[in-house]
């Protein structure tokens, strides 16, 4: 039985009208209360009375991380400094951080998010969860926090980091969930293994994983080599934090809390919405948030969505694992390519370690991909050429299934910096401005 029944298992027509209701709301909000959303609609010629369905949420304009930027730090905040309770941001990789600010009933909607998420997981109030995420403005280390408090839980705030004492305080407290990166799992597995402790035999039972793309693949690689059940979780600052969406006892697509948020689908070269069952660009609007709601945000993550009869009994729609974002796609040989494709096919070379770099470089006017890979102890032992054979190898499986030449570098054992957070897959030496 889900957390939630009344919501995740809310027949879908009802659940329509309850979304159109919320939608109505945080479009009257927005235009009462946030001067940039006021100007945007004024722009576009668009009244708070023009939704009168929810296929009119296209007729919004999109929201985008430099919207964000350009309004930090609380320039897009709808509520008075006083009202809000809590400030999350994320730094990102490049140029201003952007902000989260929650009212308390956002926080509370947060908290309910992240205890549907981990109920679906299996996470229960017995459960000893290791909360192995960064603690701080990033919202993954509280996010987990509270939702398995809700829950009940024994809870252990390890942090992100000090990988050897996770280990420990794994063996000692009898930690039987587990919750980081999806990186950093494999990190705490490898390190273990050197510390001759088999995670196996110890009563760790289940993960959540999220906060970057991971293939199906590299889900069962951490399976295998935790021997633990690895559940997922989805979402961003923009919108809360993790708890947008979560995957339940199929491990099959993620289920998207769509009480709280409307997703859709767009083409992200010509932003034309998609239908159910097509790739493309994830676009939430936030349909209860007081603080800092967000209409059409454009996530820049690659998935798509379908509905169908859910586990449990989940009338919520589904969006498949992500497959990258749009601004980690590379063109290689006219191919568009994500990161998370050459995983998947890395990962089927039984000799290689899942532990890769993709470094992109530019040869006159095309774009170059070396994959730089370790592989398992016994390749380096066996000598160069067995180490150039599996390069091959490795070459021609991508050859084969993606039809582009990459090159392929066997690095050093342990050469590859470990994760701890999100791991830094693409290494990118193309002059900026021609990415
Ligand atoms: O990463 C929130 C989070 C924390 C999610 C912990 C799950 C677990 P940001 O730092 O704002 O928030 O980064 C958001 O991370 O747009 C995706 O590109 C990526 N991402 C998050 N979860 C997943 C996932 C948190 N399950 C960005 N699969 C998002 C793939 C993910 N990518």
């Amino acid at each position: 039985m889900p957390w939630n029944d009344k919501f995740e298992c809310m027949p879908v027509e009802e659940l329509k009208k309850f979304q159109l209701k919320k939608l109505k709301e945080t479009v009257s909000w927005v235009s009462e209360k946030i001067p940039f959303y006021q100007k945007k609609f004024k722009e576009m010629g668009i009244k708070a009375g023009d939704i009168k369905s929810l296929e009119d949420v296209t007729k919004l304009p999109f929201t985008v991380k430099n919207d964000l930027r350009d309004n930090y730090p609380f320039g897009l905040c709808a509520v008075p400094l006083e009202e809000v309770v809590r400030v999350h941001a994320s730094s990102g990789t490049t140029g201003k951080p952007i902000t989260g600010p929650y009212t308390a009933e956002d926080l509370e909607q947060w908290i309910e998010c992240m205890a549907r998420n981990l109920w679906a997981a299996g996470v229960r109030k017995e459960d000893v969860v290791q909360n192995a995420y960064g603690h701080g403005l990033f919202t993954g280390g509280l996010g987990f926090h509270q939702g398995a408090t809700k829950i009940g839980c024994t809870l252990v705030p390890t942090g992100a980091g000090m990988t050897e004492r996770q280990i420990t305080i794994m063996q000692d407290f009898k930690s039987n969930v587990l919750f980081c990166t999806p990186s950093y799992a494999l990190t705490i597995a490898e390190r273990a293994e050197e510390m001759k402790v088999d995670i196996k035999k110890l009563p760790l039972r289940v993960g959540v994983f999220g906060a970057e793309p991971w293939t199906v693949a590299m889900r069962q690689e951490i399976e295998e080599r935790m021997g633990i059940k690895a559940m997922e979780a989805y979402g961003l600052t923009e919108l809360c934090g993790p708890g947008v969406a979560y995957d339940a006892g199929d491990q099959n697509g993620l289920y998207i809390n769509e009480d709280l948020f409307l997703p859709e689908i767009v083409d992200p070269q010509t932003l034309e919405p998609l239908p159910e069952g097509e790739k493309g660009e994830l676009i939430f609007t936030s349909l209860q948030r007081r603080a800092m709601p967000m209409i059409r945000y454009r996530t820049k993550d690659i998935t798509q969505l379908w509905r169908e009869p859910g586990y449990e009994g989940r009338t919520f729609i589904r969006m498949d694992k992500i497959y990258g974002r749009s601004d980690d796609m590379l063109i290689i040989s006219g191919v568009n390519v994500f990161p998370s494709q050459i995983e998947a096919l890395l990962l089927e070379i039984e000799e290689v370690e899942p532990q890769y770099r993709l470094v992109v470089s530019k040869k006159g006017y095309l774009d170059q991909l070396k994959v730089q890979v370790e592989a398992k102890k016994e390749v380096y032992e066996a000598g160069e050429d067995r180490r150039h054979e599996i390069e091959g190898k490795i070459a021609a499986h991508i050859k084969g299934m993606m039809g582009i030449g990459v090159g392929v570098e066997l690095v050093d054992m342990k050469s590859i910096a470990r994760s701890e957070g999100k791991a830094l897959r693409v290494i990118d030496e193309r002059p900026k401005q021609e990415r």
